[in-house]
């Protein structure tokens, strides 16, 4: 039996700071203004909000580049600012979830510059390497790993005279797990938080932590090139069980890893008593269904997808986690396109398919996780040029298309990187249909979406049978039925192509949802359903078919029933 945990039966916000509100007018979104719709959240009916980096950092990577893991950054306030966000959000009975960014630090924390002087204590903080030089004498990196943000994942430091790995930006350096200070460091300032009165951590790229010995040249070819051989390295459970042991275990704290290329019988390994005591993984299987064979910075296929395998992939880990292990369920993040544009309609169907999304996500067995503006079903935005990102992710793998010489401008590519970037999830929040959305008095720091005249939180409030209200509904009935949470998942009509249909099987009965998880009339049949449904419990249409066995379902249509 599953035991019971609040961090089991909660659904997550998640908050991209930057973007959310500013209460300032400089542009950017900071603490007073999350702390300003508290309201708002509560309103939702979320229970915990998971907020993205908010601590001392030069901005490299938005704030995953932390130089001072216990300060605020000024542009988000200070640590007062900070407590009061944190009291706010408990009086309503919300948790706070903090974003856990250690795989790396920013090349600016102390750490690093004191181990870039080879300060006593600090030498092995970071990897250090000497470089090689090639035929014609030019130094070249000590091996061919490449960079998520672009380029080699090495770069020279004139200070040390040597070259640092950076897995992700150079601003990036990646911290040597393997120096005992470090980890000691790591689960002090993580005590520390906790001490604070958080209520757990969001673990960045936590899968990347233990590189093999030796550091060798990678031979495949996905890209970045080497992050076979780094991800899920070999110390990688020593390294997790002995930083539980020493912070979350003393804490009733969750915790839920991003581990990208983590499958459901690795996931075994890591959580819970039986693995390495983490709560919860965000697996990457269904982030990937539309990538490229190089990857997800692959222009050469992308957007297209399958709902059998989509079906496949939840099957799998809805079913065959154990007992010890709990889903994460998420469709997307600040690091993914927006979830209506990919696995919806933003078009025709953007409020049917939008709360089928929803459906699906508050269904299912696992926590759910939405990702601030998807209730209000927000959009990917248009980026007509290059000079028009932010996201370094997006515009180092271009930059590595126009040096590889595949492409010769971005014009190439632009509709790949208008469905793909990042930025299309960091756009502001959109509040209402005033100049920039409500979303600050100031220039904002990334355009705002131009449909926000007529998506934005506002407008979803006032209408009836909107998004909005959609998920406030959902996320109550969640609350509300046992089954949703704790039941059984049983996937019906596995081989339909236009159907995501299951059943939820708890102590106190079953619900039965069916989603026509397409743009067209779908007929429900291939699943034996053995009981005829007592009730609709809610549908995204009026008037759904009372009975769903032989019933075609109209598109994007989302019902739940009780059987
Ligand atoms: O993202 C991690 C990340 O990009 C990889 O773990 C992942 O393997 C890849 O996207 C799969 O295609 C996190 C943050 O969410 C992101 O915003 C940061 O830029 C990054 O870490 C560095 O901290």
């Amino acid at each position: 039996a599953v035991d019971r945990e609040w961090w089991k039966e909660a659904v997550v916000y998640q908050i991209y700071p930057r973007s959310f509100n500013d209460s300032d007018g400089d542009g950017i979104g900071d603490l007073q203004g999350i702390t300003e719709r508290v309201e708002y959240l509560d309103d939702l009916g979320v229970d915990v909000v998971w907020l993205c980096p908010v601590y001392g950092s030069p901005m490299a990577d938005n704030g995953y580049d932390i130089s001072d893991y216990r300060s605020i950054h000024p542009e988000f306030g200070s640590i007062e600012d900070w407590e009061e966000l944190l009291a706010e959000l408990h009086a309503h009975d919300i948790r706070l979830v903090m974003d856990l960014v250690v795989n790396h630090t920013s090349d600016e924390h102390e750490w690093f510059q004191q181990s870039r002087r080879r300060e006593a204590g600090y030498e092995n903080y970071y990897y250090w390497r000497d470089g090689d030089v090639n035929e014609n004498g030019d130094p070249v990196p000590p091996n061919n790993w490449g960079s998520f943000m672009g380029g080699s994942a090495w770069s020279y430091d004139e200070v040390r005279e040597q070259w640092y790995l950076h897995i992700f930006d150079e601003k990036q350096p990646d911290l040597n797990w393997r120096t005992p200070e470090v980890r000691e460091a790591v689960a002090d300032l993580v005590n520390w938080w906790l001490d604070k009165g958080i209520d757990g951590f969001r673990i960045d790229a936590i899968h990347f932590i233990s590189k093999p010995e030796g550091l060798p040249d990678a031979t495949g070819d996905r890209e970045p090139t080497g992050v076979e051989l780094y991800g899920h390295g070999p110390r990688i459970h020593e390294y997790l069980r002995e930083l539980h042991e020493r912070t979350f275990a003393n804490y009733d704290a969750m915790t839920v890893a991003e581990m990208a290329d983590t499958t459901v019988e690795m996931a075994d390994d890591y959580l819970g008593e039986s693995g390495d005591g983490l709560d919860m993984i965000f697996h990457f299987e269904h982030m990937y269904m539309d990538n490229g064979p190089r990857g997800r910075w692959d222009p050469e296929r992308w957007g297209d997808w399958e709902l059998t395998e989509l079906k496949e992939i939840m099957r799998r880990w809805q079913a065959d986690l154990t007992d010890d292990g709990w889903n994460a369920q998420y469709l997307g993040n600040h690091d993914q396109p927006r979830i209506v544009s990919r696995f919806g309609d933003d078009d025709e169907f953007h409020r049917e398919s939008a709360t089928l999304l929803a459906t699906f996500l508050l269904t299912s067995r696992g926590t759910p996780f939405i990702y601030q503006g998807e209730e209000i079903g927000m959009t990917n935005a248009e980026w007509p040029t290059i000079d028009d990102l932010d996201d370094p992710m997006t515009i180092g793998a271009i930059e590595d298309l126009i040096e590889a010489g595949e492409i010769e401008g971005y014009d190439e590519v632009r509709e790949f990187v208008e469905y793909m970037t990042r930025d299309n999830a960091r756009t502001p929040m959109q509040w209402d249909d005033s100049e920039n959305a409500g979303f600050t008095d100031g220039e904002p720091w990334l355009p705002l979406n131009g449909n926000y005249p007529a998506i934005n939180v506002e407008k979803a409030r006032a209408q009836q049978g909107s998004i909005r209200q959609y998920y406030r509904r959902l996320i109550d009935l969640r609350a509300a039925e046992d089954a949703l949470v704790y039941g059984d998942f049983e996937l019906l009509a596995p081989d339909h192509d236009q159907l995501f249909a299951y059943t939820r099987t708890g102590t106190e009965g079953t619900f039965l949802i069916v989603l026509n998880w397409s743009a067209e009339p779908a007929v429900f049949e291939g699943a034996s359903v053995d009981t005829t449904p007592e009730s609709i419990v809610t549908s995204n249409y009026e008037e759904s078919p009372r009975d769903p066995a032989g019933a075609t379902l109209r598109p994007y249509e989302a019902v739940v029933y009780r059987l």
